[in-house]
């Protein structure tokens, strides 16, 4: 299983999608070992987009997301990552694909709802870089064999 981490950035909180975004994480059959409500500060906040930096949308990407409270979220499922991505949808919601997060819920290139880790090697970082080890909980869902296929059966 991959561990992957999404932030419910603060316009999401702001527009009340924090129950709903979840619900659609949830229902993909996601097992959610971290959550937590957090302002992020500007240190963090650079640290997690360095990337982006010298990038001119840099400044007013750093103002938003430290804008208000976000809600952050590890996540565990097999390809977690890429999975998830693909629920999330395109950067601008207005090219994300309906039935995406950001194709359903959002019409911004900038305010689009949620952040999600773009490889399993970026999650190992940012899910450090936002969670304390012990702010983790790994336990076993029952439900897990109905939502993979752990038979061990021959392959599909
Ligand atoms: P994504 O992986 O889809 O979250 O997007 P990126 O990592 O490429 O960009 C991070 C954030 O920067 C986006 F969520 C929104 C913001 N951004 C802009 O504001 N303008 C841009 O041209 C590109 C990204």
């Amino acid at each position: 299983m991959e561990r992957t981490l999404a932030i419910i950035k603060p316009d999401g909180l702001q527009r009340g999608l924090v129950g709903k975004i979840i619900s659609r994480i949830e229902e993909k059959g996601f097992k959610m070992i971290g959550l937590k409500l957090m302002k992020i500060d500007r240190e963090l906040a650079e640290r997690h987009y360095s990337v982006h930096k010298g990038k001119h949308f840099f400044e007013p990407l750093i103002n938003y997301i430290t804008s208000g409270p976000v809600v952050v979220m590890c996540l565990e499922g097999k390809n977690a990552c890429e999975v998830l991505r693909r629920m999330v949808g395109k950067t601008d919601c207005c090219e994300a694909q309906p039935g995406t997060i950001r194709g359903d819920l959002g019409l911004s290139a900038r305010f689009n709802l949620i952040h999600a880790s773009d490889s399993p090697e970026s999650a190992i970082q940012e899910i450090q870089l936002f969670f304390e080890p012990d702010e983790l909980i790994e336990y076993h869902k029952t439900i897990d064999n109905w939502v993979y296929d752990l038979t061990g059966e021959a392959p599909v």
